[in-house]
């Protein structure tokens, strides 16, 4: 086993995408170094296909020979198995708000994001047609611009919060003297949507809440500034990042199968989905594998990548995501 200090670091992601955001603005942040595998913004994806990775969402990150999908758990990874620089709060009542409002942000704000965007992103047939496949909420044009005024009207029930929390006029949101990663949790998905032409009202926040608007441009400085700063690795082709991958170290012991609800056990064949996608999307989308390690954070299967290449281990956050039995 090697240490996430050694390993090489590979995002697979494309640039449009608001997950792969919030995972570069860390990576920035804390200048690590990293290898980008830039993925086609649509299925298929034949360099994850070559991995046997099915899990549809991006980003993916891989730290040696170790997957991980979700942003929760490649922040949470990154600040566990890079040390140094780390980003979270220390303190544990600081470190309860920190998951609160990642959480508030991944079911209530994200919602309202994505439904504030101008129905003329729906006019991407390509991109349509392929995110039915898995999106259970009416994806059109029509669809979109019925939602929209109740998702800008959300926006500032959401930047109402904000408001409150930034009027003791600090800079960011738990104190600290610089950003956080709690402030990406907050700002990643708002920064993101103020830089699409059109998606909020000219004047909407900076009118209504002028200390978020202050705080967003500060993150979006701070951002700028960190990626500016930041080392850049060779961006790698599909074929060159699954050679790097299966070729490097695992960085994280197999782990256990902890006593857990669903009485499953350890070398057991499992399939891994996501718990909020359609039944059609997740019987595609899963990744079949040999279960290693579950526990209440996190699920680590085995899978082969092909019969002559070290397997290499797939992990998931637990929450949302769903592990069950296959014959
Ligand atoms: N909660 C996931 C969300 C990932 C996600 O939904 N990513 C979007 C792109 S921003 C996606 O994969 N969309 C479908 C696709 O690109 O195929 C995370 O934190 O990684």
């Amino acid at each position: 086993m090697g240490t996430a200090n050694q390993q090489p670091i590979v995002l697979f992601h494309y640039p449009g995408s608001l997950w792969a955001v919030k995972i570069r603005a860390y990576f920035a942040l804390r200048g690590i170094p990293y290898h980008e595998c830039i993925q086609p913004d649509v299925m298929p994806r034949p360099d994850l296909a070559a991995l046997n990775i099915h899990y549809r969402r991006i980003p993916v990150l891989a730290i040696g020979r170790d997957i991980y999908f979700d942003t929760v758990l490649m922040l949470e990874k990154l600040e566990q198995l890079i040390p140094g620089n780390t980003l979270g709060a220390r303190d544990p009542t600081q470190q309860a708000l920190e998951k609160m409002l990642e959480k508030w942000v991944e079911n209530a704000v994200i919602e309202s994001v994505v439904g504030s965007l101008p129905s003329t992103f729906m006019e991407n047939e390509q991109m349509v047609k392929d995110r039915r496949q898995f999106w259970v909420t009416d994806i059109s044009i029509e669809g979109q611009e019925k939602r929209r005024p109740q998702s800008l009207a959300n926006m500032r029930t959401h930047f109402n919060i904000l408001e409150k929390l930034l009027s003791d006029d600090r800079h960011w949101v738990l104190s600290t003297d610089n950003p956080g990663l709690a402030d990406i949790h907050v700002a990643f998905a708002l920064d993101w949507i103020f830089g699409i032409p059109e998606a909020l009202p000219e004047r909407f926040v900076s009118d209504e809440f002028p200390k978020t608007f202050d705080y967003l441009k500060r993150y979006n400085r701070a951002i700028a500034t960190a990626n500016n700063q930041c080392l850049k690795l060779e961006s790698l082709a599909g074929a060159d990042a699954a050679k790097l991958i299966t070729e490097s170290d695992f960085v994280e012991p197999e782990g256990d199968v902890e006593h857990d609800p669903t009485f499953l056990q350890k070398r057991q064949k499992v399939a891994l989905s996501r718990s909020d996608e359609s039944d059609s999307s997740r019987s595609v989308n899963r990744d079949l594998g040999t279960l290693l390690a579950l526990t209440p954070q996190e699920v680590v299967i085995a899978t082969e990548v092909t019969s002559t290449t070290p397997e290499i281990r797939l992990h998931a956050p637990r929450w949302g995501f769903a592990v069950e039995s296959v014959a």
